[in-house]
């Protein structure tokens, strides 16, 4: 009888439940469920709808049950940063508050302060965002102490879903190292820089690694579906997962595709260099202790947000369409800068931005595709630049993987700009990801490397080189 695993990968504008099963040395994804995901405005915050979510997986689980696909096993990975708190009840103490929100401006800044940017960096190695966990558990000391000091327990969000699954509360490392409050020698919650914020270390619970059985279904759901599942933590960060499904990682630079751009190597140590904190580079956690290392770039969220903003009247593959159509318009915006994180409208900020440095201003969709498109581009040859400059080594190949891997343009597009050769897959990485981990901790795959092969031989991967200048 074929063996299942479920991968739960959320991410910011959406979610899906993927069941992954192995058979001669193949992967097979079968996607159950699939769900939308938004940023909600919620007692004057912009939040994330956990219990939504955790009825999604419900939905998704049930599912499985109608086509008659008994999963063994099952793991949650999402974004990273945010995190929820419980009281002594285990109740929610906050609303899921998510990084987008403004309750951090002005408070890294504080916090950078105390520390030193060195001093955080190299116990940390984690790359200087507004929105760590670390700066909005400081915003929330200064701006509603009560509820921190009423918090038993934090969870991130995949924790917190896990705890609804089993009831077993836990902290999973990769995603604790994107709080910039583990330490990245020791693997641990850096104590120092949490007395020294005057959090309560308490609360912070055990970490625990990918491929760690958490436990098995809390009793009510076992009911409920009809079935138990072991629950096996995989990278909970997405990012984790995703690049541990990058089929070749020696001399390539990778960039995860999709809300974000995540755009780095994979490393066995932290680097903690000044070059590499200047350049606002980061060392995340993985699976195995091995580190990435990578810097965030705004991603597709700006061309999300442009699609929102026209009232979702093109789809994404119209917005490309259209921008493949306008042949005289060469405007690039800054995508990191801060301006664009979460805009009123983002099409009017470009807008504004291109006014500002006196270039011309797109207008038609068309015209403001382009210029996302090939702002992105031009965002990801400066990070690769940084990299060779750090690694003082060329690297000759960009691995582009999950969703945003499937618009050819943009491929096109970084094979141009840079001149490297750019594979394009696997599409579901961070699922495949989240399913690998589980696979190895269920024995069913011996390592990484022998997951890395299974990889390769699974999934399409295609090839752009540069055709123009
Ligand atoms: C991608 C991601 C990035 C993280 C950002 C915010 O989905 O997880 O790795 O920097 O979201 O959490």
């Amino acid at each position: 009888m074929k063996k299942y695993s479920l991968a739960v990968d959320i991410g910011a504008s959406s979610g899906r439940l993927i069941v992954g099963d192995l058979e001669k040395n193949q992967l097979h994804l079968n996607e159950v469920h699939r769900f939308e995901n938004s940023i909600i405005e919620k007692n004057n915050h912009f939040c994330w709808d956990v219990g939504a979510l955790f009825f999604e997986i419900k939905q998704g689980i049930k599912k499985c049950h109608e086509l008659g696909i008994r999963p063994v096993s099952i793991g949650i990975d999402t974004w990273a940063v945010d995190f929820v708190l419980l009281d002594e009840n285990d109740q929610l103490l906050t609303d899921a508050i998510a990084y987008r929100d403004p309750r951090t401006d002005g408070i890294m800044e504080e916090v950078v302060e105390i520390f030193k940017k060195e001093r955080l960096y190299l116990e940390t190695g984690i790359q200087f965002q507004k929105f760590n966990t670390i700066y909005q558990l400081y915003a929330l000391k200064k701006q509603n102490p009560d509820v921190l000091k009423k918090a038993k327990t934090f969870l991130m969000i995949p924790d917190y879903l896990h705890f609804l699954l089993t009831g077993i509360k836990a902290n999973e490392y990769t995603n604790a190292t994107s709080t910039q409050l583990i330490n990245a020698f020791t693997k641990k919650w850096d104590k120092d820089i949490i007395h020294t914020l005057g959090l309560n270390l308490d609360m912070f619970q055990e970490i625990k690694m990918p491929k760690e059985m958490l436990g098995s279904l809390r009793n009510e759901l076992v009911e409920e579906f009809g079935f138990n599942m072991d629950v096996i933590l995989p990278a909970t960060h997405d990012t984790g997962s995703a690049v541990l499904a990058v089929p070749e990682l020696e001399e390539t630079i990778y960039i995860s595709s999709g809300t974000w751009s995540l755009i780095g190597v994979e490393n066995h140590f932290p680097i903690c260099v000044t070059k590499a904190l200047d350049y606002n580079f980061t060392n995340e956690g993985g699976m195995d202790y091995q580190y990435r290392f990578l810097k965030n770039i705004m991603g597709l969220w700006m061309i999300q947000e442009v699609r929102r903003n026209y009232n979702n009247r093109y789809s994404f593959a119209e917005l490309v369409d259209l921008s493949r159509e306008v042949t005289t318009f060469a405007s690039i915006v800054d995508v990191d800068d801060q301006r664009f994180l979460k805009p009123e409208n983002m099409i009017e900020e470009i807008q504004k931005y291109c006014l500002e440095t006196n270039q011309q201003v797109p207008n038609k969709p068309g015209e403001i595709a382009k210029c996302v498109f090939e702002s992105l581009a031009d965002s990801y040859k400066k990070a690769i630049a940084e990299i060779e400059d750090i690694f003082e080594k060329e690297f000759k190949t960009i691995n582009v993987i999950g969703g945003g891997c499937q618009n050819q343009l943009l491929n096109q597009l970084i094979a141009d700009v840079t001149g490297k050769e750019v594979f394009a897959g696997p599409i579901e990485a961070t699922a495949i990801g989240n399913i690998i981990a589980q696979l190895i901790s269920l024995g069913e795959i011996k390592d990484i490397h022998e997951a890395r092969s299974i990889i390769k031989q699974s999934f399409n991967v295609v090839s752009y080189t540069k055709i123009k200048n």
